[in-house]
C-alpha cells in the first residue's frame, strides 16, 4: 500500500469519540470479592454475594474527581457470576442474598453513570467457568453468551464500549469453546451501534501488558493481522497459528513504522488502549489497601497512555460492602486535581503562530484552540514544515502538547521542538508519533520563542491543537 493511503486510514465515528474520552475507570467486582481471589472456579456459592453498602453514586463521583469520562463494569468475570438477574442462568445476583435477591447491579452502575454524565460500559468474558456447555457444546454455549449480550445491550441505555477479554486459562487439556466472535459483533452493532467492541474486537487495540507500560511510538494504523491476536491465541494450540503468532506479538515495540507495514496487504485504524489496575490486582483485597499506586506512578502512566497516542483504562475494585476504599478514592482524587491543575492554564494563550507552509483555509492559528476539527496542515506534497510560536510574555514551562487531527488519518512520524534561549535555539524534545495526542516532557525552560519542526511525515502533516504548560505537582 503507498504510503499516501496508508495516512488516509481514518478512525470510525465511533472510535474517534472514545478516543476523545481518553481515560476510563474499569471496575472489578464480583464473587472474587468475596473469595479474595483473581480467578473464581466458577462454583461461588452465590450466597456470599453481599455487598451491603453498595453505592454506585459513590464510585462514579471518585471517578470523574480523577476525570474519568466512562466506566467499565465486570458484568460477568470468568466465574460466570453474573451482576445482573439474566434470565438464562441462575448463577447470578438474583440467587445471592443482597437485596433479597432482587438487586442488580448492573442497573445501579448504569444509572449512576448516566445521572452523573458517565458513560457505561460492559465487560462480559467469554470465558465461563459455570455454563456446563462451556466447550462441551459450542453452539450451545455461543448462544448463551449472545443472549446475555442482548439482555446487557438492551436493558440499560446506551453503552459505549463492550469489552471483551481474550483470556482463557482452560489450558491445552481444557476445554476447547469456540467463540462466534462474528455473531457477537453483529449483535453489538445491531443494538448499539455507537459501541466500540474492545480488546477480542475490531475497535481497540489492547496495549499487551497489564503493567501500565506504553510504546515509544505508538501507532494508531497497524496490520488488520493485529485485531486477530486475540483469537488465535485463544485456541493457540493450533499448529497453523504458529506463523502468524511469531510474526506479531503483543509484546512488539513497533507494530505501525514504515518498514513494519512495508509488505503488509491490510492496514486499519486500531488505536491503543492501556490498562492497568490502580493496585496490584483487578479484584478487591484487603491485604492490598496500603498497596495503592501512587500519584507518581498514575502520572506516569497517564502520560504514557493519554500522552502517547492512547486511552487509560484504570482499573479500581470496590471492596465487600460495595466502595471504593478510602485510599483509592483518594488517589482519584489527586490525579484529577494534578491534571486539572497543569493542563488548565496553557502559557501558550494568547501567543502568535506561524508556520513556513500552510494551505489555503487551514491557518496557523487553529492550532491554539481547543477545537479537535479544526487544523493547521500544509500544501498537497509538503511533508515537512517549520512552525514558530511566539508566547505573550517570557514564561516557564516543561510539557508541550501537540495534536493532530485524527479525524484525517495520523501522519506525523518524525518531530523536534526547540526554544529560543538569548541568541540561538536549543533543542527541548525529538519525538516520532504525534497522533490523537502527544504530551512531550523535558526539563523546565524559560522563553517566549518555541519552533516545532515537521521532519517526516506520511502525507500533508496536520496539527489541530499546540498547547504548552507548566506542571503543577
Ligand atoms: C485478564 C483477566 O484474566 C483478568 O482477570 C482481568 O479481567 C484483566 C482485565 O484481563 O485477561
Amino acid at each position: 500500500m503507498d504510503i499516501q493511503a496508508v495516512a488516509k486510514i481514518a478512525p470510525s465515528e465511533r472510535q474517534l469519540k472514545w478516543n476523545r474520552m481518553e481515560m476510563n475507570a474499569f471496575v472489578h467486582f464480583g464473587v472474587n470479592t468475596f473469595m479474595d481471589s483473581e480467578w473464581g472456579s466458577g462454583k461461588e456459592d452465590p450466597g456470599i454475594f453481599r455487598p451491603e453498602k453498595l453505592d454506585a453514586a459513590q464510585w462514579v463521583r471518585a471517578c470523574k474527581d480523577a476525570g474519568i469520562k466512562g466506566l467499565i463494569l465486570t458484568c460477568k468475570h470468568h466465574d460466570g457470576f453474573c451482576l445482573w438477574p439474566s434470565a438464562f442462568t441462575e448463577h447470578s445476583v438474583k440467587n445471592s442474598p443482597w437485596k433479597n435477591g432482587k438487586g442488580d447491579v448492573v442497573k445501579e452502575v448504569s444509572d449512576a453513570c448516566r445521572a452523573e454524565g458517565l458513560k457505561f460500559g460492559v465487560y462480559l468474558s467469554p470465558w465461563d467457568r459455570n455454563h456446563p456447555l462451556y466447550g462441551d457444546d459450542c453452539d450451545a454455549y455461543n448462544t448463551y453468551f449472545l443472549n446475555q449480550l442482548r439482555e446487557l445491550l438492551t436493558n440499560y441505555g446506551d453503552i459505549f464500549c463492550v469489552w471483551f477479554d481474550g483470556a482463557c486459562g482452560e489450558g491445552a487439556s481444557g476445554r476447547k469453546q469456540y467463540y462466534d466472535w462474528e455473531a457477537y459483533y453483529a449483535l453489538i452493532r445491531e443494538l448499539q451501534p455507537e459501541a466500540v467492541i474492545s480488546i477480542c474486537g475490531p475497535d481497540v487495540r489492547w496495549c499487551g501488558n497489564e503493567a501500565g507500560k506504553s510504546r515509544e511510538s505508538e501507532w494508531s494504523v497497524v496490520p488488520v493481522s493485529c485485531a486477530d491476536i486475540c483469537k488465535i491465541a485463544e485456541r493457540s494450540q493450533q499448529a497453523d497459528d504458529a506463523e502468524f503468532i511469531k510474526k506479531f506479538s503483543y509484546d512488539d515495540e513497533d507494530l505501525g513504522s514504515r518498514e513494519v507495514i512495508r509488505n503488509e496487504p491490510e492496514l486499519m485504524w486500531y488505536p491503543c488502549e492501556v490498562n492497568t489496575s490502580i493496585r496490584p490486582g483487578w479484584f478487591y483485597h484487603e491485604a492490598h489497601d496500603n498497596q495503592v499506586r501512587s500519584l507518581d506512578e498514575l502520572i506516569r502512566i497517564y502520560y504514557g497512555s493519554v500522552g502517547g497516542n492512547s486511552c487509560f483504562l484504570l482499573n479500581i475494585p470496590p471492596n465487600k460492602e460495595g466502595l471504593f476504599h478510602e485510599n483509592d478514592v483518594q488517589r482519584l482524587r489527586e490525579l484529577g486535581q494534578f491534571i486539572r491543575k497543569t493542563f488548565g492554564k496553557n502559557v501558550a494563550d494568547g501567543a502568535q503562530i506561524a508556520a513556513d507552509n500552510t494551505k489555503d483555509g487551514f491557518a496557523a492559528e487553529a492550532m491554539l484552540q481547543q477545537n479537535p476539527d479544526t487544523y493547521w496542515c500544509t500544501d498537497e506534497g509538503v511533508e515537512t514544515a517549520n512552525i514558530e510560536i511566539k508566547l505573550s510574555a517570557v514564561s516557564t514551562f516543561d510539557r508541550i502538547v501537540l495534536q493532530e487531527c485524527i479525524r484525517q488519518g495520523q501522519r506525523i512520524e518524525k518531530f523536534k521542538i526547540a526554544y529560543f534561549d538569548s541568541w540561538e535555539w536549543k533543542p527541548l524534545y525529538a519525538g516520532t508519533v504525534v497522533g490523537y495526542k502527544k504530551i512531550c516532557c523535558f526539563d523546565m525552560v524559560t522563553t517566549d520563542r518555541i519552533k516545532i519542526t515537521i521532519e517526516e511525515s506520511r502525507w500533508q502533516p496536520t496539527l489541530s491543537f499546540v498547547g504548552v504548560y507548566q506542571e503543577q505537582r
